[in-house]
């Protein structure tokens, strides 16, 4: 039998990982076994942590993307199909690449044809990002980061409107229209991942259709290059300790201390994830998309110790991004809670060197 394995791509914040959680919980109740691989330029990560609690088989490629480390990426499907046959691997590149289908899919099709039956490239997208594009405005993105955005959606197989449940139906149905007009060749769904909403449709076809990497995008590498590096990176774990904290609280003063300050010194932020996890659970947070959208979920309660991960991607140098981060943790830290970096590295991503680039579509072998 082959693994099925599902790329979900998508701009940061556009709820890649809200999607393979849910699809994770909703295949697993079908009896499906069901992995998952997470991908980021360095360790520590929200998403990996978030989706642990969900999914018992999750495996992160951290260090390089994707489409920088191929290797990585198939030791990693390798690896969950090694400890149980799965049925299904849905994986999410991170949300600043793109040209994944001819360096991810074509690859894939023609090395791992008996193993891996690949699926369309989802690529997922916020709406307000996504009629922004359509409007030709900026999203407050670097003109650079749009052009990955504007790629990621012109490679798609299947284009999917995300966060449904904060639009109305005939506003669905204008940005679905548009959307198919603007990119004739890809499907078009529309799907709220947070409340389920289309995501059978959507897995339903992922899952029945071959039609993977069905075309290729023409990427100028030097813009790409520019989007990614405008973009600051940080990831940081961090032991709290307190006599007693209220762990909800310090996450919500922290995020809008964190926000106040990029908005402050102009900085778009592509997205800001916390989660701190305690005996008692766990609270995540994120700051998202064009207008700095605050969203927290879930409860750490109270105590006395917390392990906290923070992810940041705002656009700026990776200096500064560092700077802002450790004020503002010490001040949400109010004199009483005493803060341990177990791990802390921020970066500028370098320029995407693909270990596979295919200057053709692959035929998958059925
Ligand atoms: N309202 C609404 N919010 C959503 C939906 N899906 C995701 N979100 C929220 O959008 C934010 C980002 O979601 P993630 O799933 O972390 O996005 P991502 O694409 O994995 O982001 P990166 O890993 O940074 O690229 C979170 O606050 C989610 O709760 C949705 O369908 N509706
Ligand atoms: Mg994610």
């Amino acid at each position: 039998m082959k693994t099925k394995i599902i790329l979900v791509g998508g701009f940061l914040g556009a709820g890649k990982t809200t999607l393979l959680g849910e699809a994770a919980r909703k295949l697993s109740q079908t009896g499906k076994q069901v992995g998952l691989i997470t991908n980021d330029q360095a360790s520590e990560l929200v998403d990996t942590v978030f989706l642990e609690h969900i999914a018992t088989t999750v495996s992160e490629v951290s260090g390089s993307c994707f489409c920088c480390n191929f290797s990585g990426f198939t030791d990693a499907i390798a690896y969950i199909n090694e400890k149980k046959a799965m049925d299904v691997i849905i994986a999410e590149p991170v949300g600043s690449c793109t040209d994944l289908s001819a360096t991810i899919l074509q690859p894939l099709k023609h090395k791992f044809a008996e193993e891996l039956c690949v699926a369309p490239l989802s690529v997922l997208v916020d709406p307000e990002q996504l009629s922004d594009i359509l409007d030709g405005r900026m999203s407050g993105l670097h003109m650079s980061a749009v052009y990955i955005l504007r790629k990621q959606l012109e490679e798609a197989d299947l284009i999917v409107i995300n966060k449904t449940d904060l639009l109305s139906p005939e506003v669905v149905a204008a940005l679905k229209k548009r959307t198919a007009e603007e990119w004739p060749w890809a499907a078009v769904h529309a799907i709220s991942a947070k409340n389920g909403d289309g995501l059978e449709n959507w897995l339903n076809e992922v899952l029945q259709s071959s039609e993977a990497g069905t075309h290729l995008a023409e990427v100028d590498y030097d813009t790409y290059a520019e989007g990614e590096a405008v973009l600051g990176w940080l990831n940081t774990t961090v032991k709290l300790q307190s006599r007693l904290a209220n762990w909800d609280k310090f996450t919500e003063n922290l995020l809008n201390y964190l926000n106040r300050r990029f908005i402050e010194v102009n900085a778009a932020v592509g997205h800001v994830k916390l989660l701190i996890k305690t005996d008692n659970g766990f609270v995540i947070g994120n700051i998202t998309g064009p207008k700095n959208f605050l969203n927290i979920r879930g409860s750490a309660g109270e105590g006395k110790e917390a392990q906290m991960t923070l992810n940041a991607r705002s656009q700026m140098e990776p200096d500064a991004l560092k700077a802002i981060v450790l004020e503002e943790i010490s001040k949400a830290s109010e004199n009483h809670i005493t803060t341990d970096f177990v791990a802390l590295k921020c970066l500028k991503p370098g320029r995407p060197n693909p270990t596979y680039r295919y200057d053709h579509v692959e035929v998958q072998s059925l």
